[in-house]
């Protein structure tokens, strides 16, 4: 129909086509600028990294509506489609009805939610954490997709059975039963530091839906065997942050002990460069036309 294709079905296309795609982290408007910058087709709005970048801990100390302002600015700055890291979507059913209307009008292409209880903690802290109700988070996967008022909104439900050591077949059962009430994709994750047991799931699923993995702790495995799987999606899920935090304590360590610039200029972003990224030159175009005198 010659509309440009909206960041629902862009989303859709990335998470549902059979080759592999890559989510790549980001945690606020600048973020996702240099996401789509380095050339990635969609942003992860993780939890953990928007939670750390305000200071917080990832365990809902920061209030969803906290979470869909900054939605807001990344999705402002970007035209890429932004899947958002919905933890457990903040309550039970009804609190996820109320997440996805307000993710699909500000333009948030997809949430992910995972089986657990809120408040969440993060998945690499402890053992054993305490699972959702099966049927319960079914209702709050049916809830989600009843409540979408885009047709191409996605759901991907997060299966945290293997983080919880309730093994394999456990994994299966949530990965169907959530399938089954709706989910447009499975999030099977992992902590282990090899892919054996992702190998294991997506062998088993084949395929009954697309699968989202998050390789943070199985990182040396390669980005070739994921696509052999047949996996659909990977989410490089924490690493603009976790780079950010190297420069900046190279940087603050070296201007606090040299009580200079002179070593670190020349060494990070120059202040053109901000400019530029966050679009000076449309602003500059835009007073030639507007302002008066200009
Ligand atoms: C996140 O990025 O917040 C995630 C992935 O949920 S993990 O930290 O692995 O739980
Ligand atoms: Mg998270």
């Amino acid at each position: 129909n010659g509309r440009p294709k909206t960041v629902f079905a862009a989303l859709r296309e990335e998470i549902a086509s059979p080759s592999l795609s890559f989510l790549m982290e980001a945690h606020n408007g600048l973020s996702a600028k240099i996401v789509e910058e380095a050339g990635f087709r969609g942003i992860w709005a993780s939890g953990l990294t928007g939670s750390a970048s305000l200071g917080l801990r990832d365990s809902n100390e920061a209030s969803w509506t906290q979470v869909l302002d900054t939605l807001e600015y990344m999705a402002d700055a970007t035209s890429l489609p932004i899947l958002v890291d919905g933890d457990t979507g903040y309550g039970n059913f009804n609190n996820v009805r109320r997440l996805v209307r307000k993710l699909c009008e500000r333009g948030i292409a997809g949430v992910c939610i995972e089986d657990k209880l809120f408040p969440k903690t993060n998945s690499f802290i402890g053992e054993a954490q305490p699972l959702a109700d099966i049927d319960e988070f079914c209702g709050r996967i049916k809830a989600g997709k009843d409540s979408q008022t885009d047709d191409d909104f996605i759901l991907v439900a997060r299966v945290e059975a293997l983080i919880s050591g309730r093994g394999m077949e456990e994994a299966l059962r949530r990965a169907e039963a959530y399938h089954a009430a709706g989910a447009d994709a499975i999030l099977i994750h992992s902590k282990k530091s090899t892919a054996t047991e992702i190998f294991e799931f997506t062998e088993r699923w084949a395929n009954r839906s697309p699968v989202v993995i998050v390789p943070t702790m199985y990182y040396a495995t390669s980005t070739d065997l994921f696509r052999q799987a047949g996996i659909s999606t990977i989410i490089w899920a924490n690493h603009l942050l976790r780079s950010s935090m190297t420069a900046m304590r190279e940087t603050a360590r070296r201007i606090f002990e040299d009580q200079s610039l002179r070593e670190v200029e020349g060494r990070v972003a120059s202040v053109r460069d901000i400019f530029a990224l966050v679009g000076n030159a449309e602003l500059e175009a835009a007073e030639r036309r507007y302002l008066p005198g200009k």
